[in-house]
């Protein structure tokens, strides 16, 4: 299961995994996360996993907050001066992949994005943005499988 990289859990037995919130369970949310100093960049999704990563981009890297959020949206903060940079466009095609513990890459059609999580939760990361992506966009491989 997803439940070892989520922060909190929600109790509902017909969820496919802990990212599959109800509109009162996002309500909820919501309500909690309004002081969470992140939150104003969420565009009113719920932070369904955040941390700093540093993001390469040619020879330099860049530290920034990654909020993956409900909508799906993974959208990156500069926390120096509270902006928003960015966002790793989602698709169906999007797919995550770790390297090793702190090295992890989120593969798009028309970009790789090279990210690494200082404290070692790489692999966290990766399976948290493809449990969301078999969430959102079904999964291929279950279709076939079992
Ligand atoms: C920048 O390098 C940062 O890495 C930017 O990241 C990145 O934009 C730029 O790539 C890149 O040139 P310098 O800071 O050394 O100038 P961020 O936006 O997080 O600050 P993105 O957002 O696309 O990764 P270009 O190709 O997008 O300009």
């Amino acid at each position: 299961g997803v439940g070892s990289s989520v922060a909190m859990p929600v109790k509902r037995s017909t969820a496919k995994n802990s990212f599959d919130l109800n509109d009162a369970e996002k309500l909820q949310r919501l309500e909690q996360q309004k002081t969470d100093k992140w939150h104003v960049f969420a565009d009113g999704e719920v932070i369904l996993k955040k941390g700093f990563v540093n993001k390469r981009k040619g020879l330099f890297a860049r530290k920034r907050m990654l909020l993956l959020t409900t909508g799906p949206r993974l959208i990156y903060i500069d926390p120096v001066q509270m902006i928003k940079k960015g966002e790793i466009p989602w698709s169906p095609d999007l797919r995550a992949e770790y390297k090793n513990f702190k090295i992890f890459f989120v593969h798009t059609p028309n970009r790789t994005y090279y990210l690494d999580d200082p404290e070692g939760y790489a692999i966290h990361w990766s399976e948290a943005i493809e449990s969301m992506r078999k969430l959102s966009y079904g999964d291929p491989s279950s279709t076939s499988a079992v």
